[in-house]
């Protein structure tokens, strides 16, 4: 029989090696050759062994309890994950086909938190997001959208930067929808949190909208194809003179501007075809044309300009002051046939055959009177430019509020100073 230890070695193996157990012998008996104290340290040992081996088991089992707790944890929050991301990308879904359905859908998933800064966050991120749809959802006239507008403008940073800068970030992070209202409502805002970022700038927020749009034209101007007479860094200059609550703004400002625009025109996202290009910004036409007489009906050549709504003709492309002006507005255009004159087209008022056209003119004496036109004949050079300029007087005439609108702002930052 051996010592006391080693009989505890004995036992503790058997714990640890259970299949050295069945060859040890019974842990139980107690040798006869023991001392009565041996005997009982043996007893206190065994007794002590019971315990340890009941507190390793109980370890064990909570180990075990753990990690399978561990383990379930790891696929639970995997799965949540899984079904968040599958939810995320079906919100995106529907908030590209109705931006309403979406979000709706979104803050009922508690994906999207119903604030307006949590929805422009979303927007400004515009993760897998339509532009399309956001600008729509944008320019919603709906008070919580207007709110989501300004949290998405205070999430855009101008500051610092020039108003051809600040444009090229807007008018990327969605696209422009094609609704007069929408559009001022989009660039109200933009013009605020402009003259916010950069205080001093302009006299007032209605000189950054106005510019804003003198840009955007200019863009249009200097890179649409269609555009054959491009407008010089003068001709800018002079077409923004008095915005400013009827003052200039500083030439370099205007310089600046232009050399930017003309380096790199604005990129647009693209997405259905319906971006403000095609929908408000017709591109402006110049050219020479003839003109038949009011009362006399004699043949003159003029320069014409087609711009703002209305149709400018001067004797030379030169001249400040133009000969005559021909409001577009409740006109019609019509091709004719003329015995004497090729690729003819008129200007008239529909329904009203002997009404006299609205227009005014300058006589050779220098005063200005009111047109005797009831319809405006012209004939172009060519039939291709006579084309042209049906398509391009049609659109102008095509009834745009956005015109009055900026028309209406541009008077205003005009004519401040007057007040
Ligand atoms: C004139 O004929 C010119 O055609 C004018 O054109 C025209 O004015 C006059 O129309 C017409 O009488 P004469 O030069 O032979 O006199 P423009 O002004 O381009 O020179 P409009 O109104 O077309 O400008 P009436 O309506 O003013 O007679």
């Amino acid at each position: 029989m051996g010592t006391v230890s080693e009989l505890c070695a004995s036992s503790f193996q058997a714990f640890l090696c259970p299949t050295v157990r069945a060859g040890t012998p019974a842990a139980a008996s107690v040798p006869d050759d023991l001392s009565p104290e041996e005997q009982q340290e043996l007893e206190s040992i065994r007794r002590r062994k019971k315990e340890l081996l009941l507190d390793i088991q109980k370890l064990k089992d909570e180990i075990e309890e753990v990690t399978c707790e561990i383990e379930n944890l790891g696929v639970t929050e995997e799965r949540k994950s899984m079904q968040r991301n599958k939810q995320m990308a079906m919100g995106r879904k529907k908030f590209n086909m109705d931006h309403t359905k979406g979000i709706r859908f979104l803050i009922d998933s508690s994906l999207l938190k119903n604030t307006s800064e949590d929805i422009a966050k979303f927007l400004y991120k515009g993760e897998g997001l339509n532009k399309t749809a956001i600008g729509d959802y944008l320019g919603e006239r709906d008070d919580f959208n207007i709110k989501v507008l300004h949290a998405f403008l205070e999430l855009h940073e101008f500051t610092d930067l020039n108003l051809v800068q600040a444009l090229r970030q807007f008018l990327w992070s969605f696209r422009l929808p094609g609704e007069a209202q929408k559009i001022d409502r989009m660039m109200e805002a933009f013009a605020q949190r402009y003259c916010h970022c950069n205080p001093g700038v302009f006299q007032s927020t209605d000189t950054c909208y106005v510019l804003s749009f003198a840009v955007i034209m200019l863009n249009t101007s200097l890179h649409n194809p269609n555009v054959k007479d491009k407008p010089s860094v003068q001709r800018f200059t002079a077409m923004n003179r008095g915005i400013n609550d009827g003052g200039d703004l500083p030439e370099d400002l205007l310089r600046n501007l232009y050399e930017s625009i003309k380096n790199e025109p604005f990129k647009i996202p693209e997405d259905d075809g319906n971006d403000l290009t095609h929908t408000f910004f017709n591109p402006d036409r110049e050219g020479w044309l003839l003109k038949l007489g009011g009362r006399m009906k004699t043949w003159k050549r003029r320069w014409f300009i087609l711009t703002d709504n209305c149709l400018y003709y001067f004797e030379y492309t030169t001249d400040k002051e133009p000969r005559g002006i021909i409001p577009l507005e409740n006109l019609s255009i019509r091709e004719v046939e003329d015995s004497k004159k090729p690729n003819c087209f008129e200007l008239f008022i529909p329904n009203h055959k002997d009404q006299v056209i609205k227009a005014c003119k300058t006589e050779a004496d220098g005063r200005v009177v009111e047109g005797n036109h009831t319809f405006y004949r012209i004939s172009a050079p060519t039939a291709e430019e006579k084309e042209e300029w049906i398509k391009s007087i049609k659109a102008a005439i095509s009834k745009d509020p956005f015109y009055e609108m900026l028309a209406a702002r541009k008077k205003k930052v005009s004519t401040l100073r007057g007040l």
